[in-house]
């Protein structure tokens, strides 16, 4: 049995978008730790860090979105997962990769603090690490090439989570009107699949 643990509306869309895509079956707790004293109580039992979302995959716990999505990909196999190396060694690269260049806990904290010269440099730097990956999707319409993988969906869901509505990050960046144009039409076909919709109504 498997359980994922986080609000859709929280980083916990992206291990959903994950379950969703692979078509397992599963239960969806969607803890709320913020509204929610007694959620709060819930997820430090499963996750130190307090943090949604985390997996319990019959009594196995496994905290942080890329880890869960990485290894429930594999442990499904199929057409999501990656099967040569090569292949691999980019799904882990573009997976950490939106973690530590576009998830950063420092632009985090130019959202909480108001200031404004760090919300620009922050919206600099979020617009770079976003060239980077614009390059790297000229000519291709998913990350490994032809096949929609499980990197597709790490990376798209920490762009944009089904209720953003394909604008980026805290700041709501718009690809399109940033001249990121082979970004924005892969994220718009990452957002029109069905995983996407069905994420989107959940609670
Ligand atoms: N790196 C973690 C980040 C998880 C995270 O920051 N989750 C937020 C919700 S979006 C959280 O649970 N924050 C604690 C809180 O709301 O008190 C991951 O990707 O799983």
């Amino acid at each position: 049995m498997i359980t994922l643990y986080g609000s859709s509306k929280s980083r916990a869309a992206r291990s959903l978008v994950a379950l969703e895509e692979l078509g397992l079956d599963y239960w969806h707790s969607p803890l709320n730790p913020r509204a929610h004293a007694d959620h709060r109580a819930t997820l430090d039992a499963i996750n130190p860090n307090s943090h949604v979302p985390v997996l319990d995959d019959d009594g196995l716990i496994v905290w942080e979105s890329m880890a869960i999505n990485l290894y429930l990909a594999e442990k499904a196999g199929g057409p999501l997962w990656p099967t040569h190396p090569a292949d691999r060694a980019a799904t882990y690269q573009w997976s950490f990769w939106s973690q530590t260049e576009v998830d950063r806990a420092d632009w985090n904290r130019a959202r909480r603090g108001g200031d404004e010269a760090l919300i620009a440099s922050d919206r600099q730097g979020l617009i770079a690490a976003l060239a980077i990956l614009d390059r790297a999707l000229e000519g291709r319409n998913w990350l490994l090439g032809e096949a929609f993988t499980i990197v597709d969906v790490n990376v798209a869901t920490t762009l944009s989570q089904p209720n953003e509505n394909g604008l980026i990050g805290w700041q709501r960046l718009d690809a399109a009107a940033e001249g990121l144009s082979a970004l924005a039409a892969w994220l718009a076909r990452c957002i029109a699949r069905p995983s996407y919709a069905a994420v989107r109504d959940m609670s």
